[in-house]
Parts: structure tokens; sequence; C-alpha cells
């Protein structure tokens, strides 16, 4: 298998759940800057045009990080990231779709719309940046009360939520566009992830 990858959150998401499920994959880097992920070579792989993007060996494509990581972790080894049991899949896809549409979203928002660093094939509005970088910290209250009862984000087992989650905190960090307030609970917690061998990998 071929991953089609560059320095990016959603890449990274992929990076941690193959190192959680012990699996290894060829890596093709992809200019995402320079255009290449919107080229008519790549687009013909995968019409959604964004990293990552795995090729299976026979020429199957699944763009999207998230169809990935499922496709991951059917085949790797250890405890599912998707949950295990009907209330614990319905929790971890509950709280992943928190991490991803009230957090990661605005965060991903405010990067592209304050910074253009995708201006040439986007329209950017620094406004609508704002107004996203606004709304990112107001959703960590949620998920700091959530974690102050349970381990990880969608109880007691570690899960694609976590990832999500510690991935764009990650990121929103780096690139500086959100002000994060601290959190105990979150802090508690992404000093476990942290501790992960598949965080420092990712
Ligand atoms: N929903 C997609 C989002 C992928 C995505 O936005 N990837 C970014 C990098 S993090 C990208 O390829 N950006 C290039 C572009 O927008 O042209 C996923 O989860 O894989």
């Amino acid at each position: 298998m071929k991953l089609y990858e560059a320095p990016s959150p959603n890449a990274r998401r992929v990076h941690i759940a193959l190192a959680e499920k012990g699996i290894e994959v060829e890596r093709i880097a992809v200019d995402i800057r320079g255009g290449e992920n919107i080229g008519a070579d790549y687009l013909a792989k995968n019409p959604g045009g964004r990293v990552p993007m795995l090729e299976l060996d026979d020429g199957t494509c699944l763009g999207e990080s998230v169809a990935i990581t499922r496709y991951l972790d059917a085949l790797g080894e250890g405890p599912s990231l998707f949950g295990d049991t009907p209330l614990s899949q319905a929790q971890v896809e509950m709280w992943h779709r928190r991490a991803e549409l009230n957090f990661l979203l605005e965060v991903a928002g405010a990067f592209r719309n304050i910074t253009g660093f995708f201006k040439d094939r986007e329209t950017c509005v620094e406004a609508w940046g704002v107004v996203c970088a606004e709304k990112a910290p107001k959703a960590l209250a949620m998920f700091d009360e959530q974690l102050a009862k349970t381990e990880f984000l969608a109880g007691n087992q570690f899960s694609i939520a976590d990832i999500t989650m510690g991935v764009a905190l990650d990121f929103a960090r780096s690139v500086k566009v959100v002000e994060l307030p601290e959190m105990p609970n979150i802090k508690r917690w992404q000093v476990g992830l942290n501790a992960r061998p598949s965080f420092s990998a990712g």
C-alpha cells in the first residue's frame, strides 16, 4: 500500500492510526503547496483533491483520512479505534463528530481564511477566518468536561475521536491562528496522548 501525504493534520491522523495498528506502508510525498494534489494525475486517483490518500496494491484509491483509518483499523492489530460494542461505537461516533465539526473544521477555517495558504485555489475571506478563530476555543469546554469524567474522549478506550482532537489541538497551537485557553482535563489527557509512541511517530 502507498500513502500519499504531506506535512498536514489530516495526514497525521493516518500516521497515528498506522502506528497504533502496527501497519507499515510506502509513503509518497505530495507537494500540496505547489498544487500537485489538484493536478490531473492526482485527481484521477482522488477526485477529492486532498491528502491523505491510500492506494491499495490492486490500484484502488481511498481518500478521506477517516475512511482510510477505518480500513487500517479493520486490517491491523489491537483494539478498534472505532469502538467494540454498539454503545462504544455510537460514543466514538458522537465524540468524533464533535471533534471534527465543532473544533477541527473551525481551526481549519481560521487557518485557511486568515493565512490565505491556499489562496491560489480558493477564495479566502479573512473576516470569516476570524469568526472561525473565535468559535474554536468556545468548543473546548465541552471536551474538558467530558475528560473530567473519562480517560479518553469516548470513554476508557483510545479512539479516532482522540486522534482527531489531539491532532487538531496540536495544529491550532502550531499555526497560531487560534488562541486556546488552558484547560486542566484537556491538559491531563494531552500528556497521555503525547506519551503514546503513535503521537510522536505521527
Ligand atoms: N476531509 C479530508 C480533508 C483533507 C484535507 O483538507 N487535506 C489538506 C491537508 S490537511 C489538503 O490536502 N489540502 C490541500 C488543498 O486544500 O489543496 C480528510 O479528512 O482527509
